[in-house]
């Protein structure tokens, strides 16, 4: 059970915790061009809060709109606005100004500090002029509109707000496998709550850990993985911008980084370069985002050792809620809820099913979910419950199997197949890189499995290569599961968090 006093400021809460623990000197984050110890980066969060609450002229329970790459300054401003009692409307820096229109019209935002780099698509957003005449830029060169400059002016320690555990301090926007972003509030205490869960009965985290990965800061996979977590125990967070799978391990070796956040096809691409770096400072790799597959959990294992850590989290309850690590991993399973959350599965009425019976999953724990929209908490949320769009099916012992979203299971004359099931025996083959299946309407079938293959270079595709890939699969799962079409693309697209838009694939 967690308990947290009913006064809580989260970002308080963190520092006054690690800086008892002796971290003042140690590195709290390290960037590409500058780290800041825990002192530091304090520091810097009370001068930004300062900008707030003065120059800025904002209030308690003002919403900011940030925006910015992964980088120091950004953890930063995300902290400092949570600390100054007003909260933080992280956005994904490849948006386009329409999509930030609609977030911060959802939002109702008051004010906007951005990276300067990311400034001409965010001075293309038709915004209010109250919130035009409170925006901010940082990391840039000139002193016009400069966070930086007024920071310098400001008192370099600020007593934290005293908000409530229950106060809003977040809204987040989930990324939208859908195309159509939703609004999930958080409190104060669901910050602490996802640091007091997962990071310490799956992950273990400690003090001597260094922190490093992909999903960015405004998406709360990499908030929580990325910058909470290490916070919370006082270890390192590493923060860099655009990686790619050869960057990426290239930095884990630099930084000796020993616990590494990423999707899974990110895993998938690392895999077969991973013998050319000195990998072993790594001790915890974790999965999420969207399903891993089996053959990529058993080549990353074969490639560097590590059994990988799958964890379904979702934005709504912030982090991550069903995961295993260790010997408690079962091979195809997601793991089991994370201590302080239950699940369950449910049929289409909503009534909880046995094991081996393939439903909707059902969440409750410590962070559930409330939605900006009332009418989405209405058909979302019952009795705590939150309800994710995942078909799921339970074993005997309490495990979780992830199948597919709800709507993407293929119902192929009469048969219903999930398309990561044939997506894991299509990676099985040495030609394929990547690859997504959806059901594509047919007159006969209703729907027939149709598979996206990104080839791995040297492999061409040809009539002879699509026979190849189906007969392979009908000698890896059942036989009537077998894509009949298949399109060879050069790349899949992804979310700016490496999920598969399978809504792309098949309007294509
Ligand atoms: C899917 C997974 C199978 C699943 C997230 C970790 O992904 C995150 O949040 P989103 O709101 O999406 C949630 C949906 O993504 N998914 C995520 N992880 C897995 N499916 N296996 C997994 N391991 O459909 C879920 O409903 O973007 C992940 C931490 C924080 C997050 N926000």
């Amino acid at each position: 059970e967690l308990h947290y006093p009913p006064r809580l400021n989260c970002v308080a809460e963190l520092f006054d915790g690690a800086l008892a623990g002796g971290a003042a000197e140690r590195i709290a984050i390290r960037g590409e061009k500058l780290s800041w110890t825990y002192a530091q980066l304090l520091e810097q969060i009370d001068r930004i809060a300062h900008v707030l609450r003065g120059p800025m002229g904002l209030e308690a329970g003002n919403r900011v709109l940030l925006r910015g790459a992964n980088h120091p300054m950004m953890a930063a401003c995300i902290l400092a606005v949570l600390k100054a009692g007003c909260i933080a409307v992280p956005t994904m820096p490849l948006l386009r100004a329409r999509e930030l229109g609609a977030i911060a019209g959802k939002a109702e935002i008051n004010a906007v500090l951005c990276a300067d780099g990311l400034r001409a698509e965010m001075e293309a957003v038709n915004l209010p002029a109250a919130v035009r005449e409170r925006t901010l830029w940082f990391g840039g060169a000139g002193a016009e509109g400069s966070l930086e400059a007024l920071m310098e002016a400001q008192p370099s320690s600020y007593d934290a707000v005293d908000t409530a555990a229950d106060d809003v301090c977040l809204i987040s926007f989930t990324s939208g496998t859908t195309g159509i972003p939703k609004g999930t509030m958080h409190f104060h205490r669901d910050v602490m709550a996802i640091c007091d869960c997962f990071p310490r009965s799956v992950l273990e985290s400690q003090r001597s850990d260094t922190f490093i990965g992909t999903p960015p800061l405004a998406f709360t996979f990499g908030l929580g993985g990325l910058l909470l977590f290490p916070l919370r125990v006082g270890a390192t967070a590493v923060l860099l911008e655009k990686l790619t799978p050869e960057t990426l391990l290239q930095a884990i070796e630099q930084y000796q980084a020993s616990v590494c956040f990423t999707a899974p096809t990110f895993y998938r691409q690392m895999a077969p370069l991973a013998d050319r770096y000195e990998l072993g400072s790594l001790k915890k790799t974790v999965s999420a985002g969207e399903a891993l597959p089996l053959a990529t959990r058993e080549s990353w294992r074969q490639a560097t050792g590590l059994s990988m850590i799958d964890g379904i989290g979702a934005t709504e309850l912030l982090h991550i809620f069903i995961s295993a690590s260790g010997d408690q991993i079962r091979p195809g399973a997601t793991g089991k809820p994370v201590p302080g959350y239950q699940a369950c599965i449910l049929d289409h009425d909503g009534n909880p099913v046995g094991p081996g019976v393939i439903g909707r999953l059902a969440v409750k724990g410590p962070t559930g979910c409330r939605y900006l929209a009332d009418e989405r908490q209405r058909d979302y949320v019952l009795n705590g419950w939150n309800l994710t769009g995942d078909a799921y099916e339970m074993d005997a012992d309490g495990y979780f199997y992830y199948r597919s979203r709800t709507d993407d299971m293929i119902i192929s004359a009469g048969y219903n197949i999930a398309g990561p099931e044939v997506e894991d025996a299509l990676l099985r083959h040495p030609a394929v890189a990547e690859c997504g299946v959806i059901g594509r309407a047919d007159e006969e079938r209703g729907q027939i499995v149709e598979a996206h293959v990104v080839l791995k270079p040297g492999h061409e595709a040809s009539p002879e290569l699509t026979a190849q890939l189906q007969e392979f699969v009908k000698g890896q799962i059942a036989p009537y599961k077998y894509p009949r079409a298949i399109r060879f693309l050069t790349a899949l697209p992804r979310t700016e968090t490496g999920k598969l838009q399978r809504f792309k694939l098949r309007t294509e």
